[in-house]
């Protein structure tokens, strides 16, 4: 669903929102049967915790990095609602999307809670500016029920928060947790918030829970002191499948050159065709002047 202007304002005035209803139906159904191509099923997992020792080594132990190995949970990062979201509140259409992560938490695995903490710390160099440039906008599509009971996120409003030094990062235990505020909301919500805004991880309250989310963050593309990964890290078998079913937008967010940009040429062309079989090169040639059959003369 569109992002309702409201939602945004709320993100600019108190820093956050949850939007009930963001994923179609069928769009939430997809993702979920993908998810278990990477982690256990909470049936799965509730019948022999001690067979998935990996999720009791750390709280970020079920993070997995971008992409994944189903385009119904790679397309989400993109989502047209999303990008058009991220669009109206950076003010630009120029994005780069900088950080993707699929997040699975099991009740009973580890204590989640964390401190209170503004994800500027790990998602730029500096701080955030107060008048609102330069901003990075930070997502959590859910693709579990987020309850109460299922550790949601506890984010502070930003009336509470604007007088708080940025440094330090990190807060003691029960800081500011009278007003925080849980971000709950039932699978296929979107929680948008900022990356100055004090937030934490919480603890499931009940057994036999588990939650999943996919992690989307964009910014204004240039914004050289703000990023999280690097995209041509990992995974090339991976991105060979997901850049060919990608439109020309889709890949400009990760930063693909642009049709147009002097990268093209009839070498750069012809090699890249060759390293994405599928991939419709047709934009790309066009720009550069290049023709179906080589070089411009
Ligand atoms: O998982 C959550 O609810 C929040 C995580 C978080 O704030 C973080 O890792 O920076």
């Amino acid at each position: 669903m569109r992002v309702p202007d409201a939602a945004l304002d709320a993100v600019r005035q108190r820093g956050f929102v949850v939007v009930p209803g963001f994923l179609a139906a069928e769009e939430l159904a997809a993702a979920q049967r993908a998810l278990w191509l990477h982690y256990p099923s909470p049936d799965a997992y509730f019948a022999d915790p001690a067979g998935h020792p990996e999720y009791s080594t750390s709280g970020f132990a079920g993070v997995l990095e971008f992409p994944y190995r189903s385009w119904d949970l790679n397309r989400l990062t993109f989502h047209p609602d999303l990008v058009d979201a991220a669009e109206r509140y950076l003010s630009t259409p120029d994005l780069q999307l900088y950080k993707i992560e699929l997040w699975a938490k099991y009740a009973g695995a580890w204590k989640y809670d964390q401190p209170l903490h503004r994800d500027y710390g790990s998602h730029s160099l500096v701080v955030p500016r107060v008048d609102g440039r330069y901003q990075q906008l930070t997502s959590f599509i859910y693709l579990s029920d987020v309850s109460e009971a299922d550790g949601p996120t506890r984010l502070v409003p930003l009336e509470h928060s604007e007088r708080v030094p940025f440094t330090p990062l990190y807060f003691e235990p029960g800081a500011l947790d009278d007003v925080a505020v849980p971000a709950v909301g039932p699978a296929g919500s979107l929680l948008m918030y900022r990356t100055d805004i004090l937030h934490r991880a919480s603890n499931f309250s009940a057994p036999g829970r588990a939650r999943f989310s996919l992690l989307v963050d964009y910014q204004a593309r240039g914004t050289t002191w703000g990023g999280k990964m690097s995209w041509p890290k990992d995974s090339p078998e991976l991105w060979a499948e997901l850049l060919p079913r990608c439109t020309v937008r889709e890949r400009d967010l990760f930063g693909f050159p642009r049709p147009g940009h002097e990268y093209w040429n009839a070498q750069t062309l012809a090699d890249v065709a060759a390293r994405y079989p599928g991939m419709d090169m047709a934009p790309y040639r066009e720009s550069a002047g290049v023709d179906i059959d080589g070089p411009a003369a």
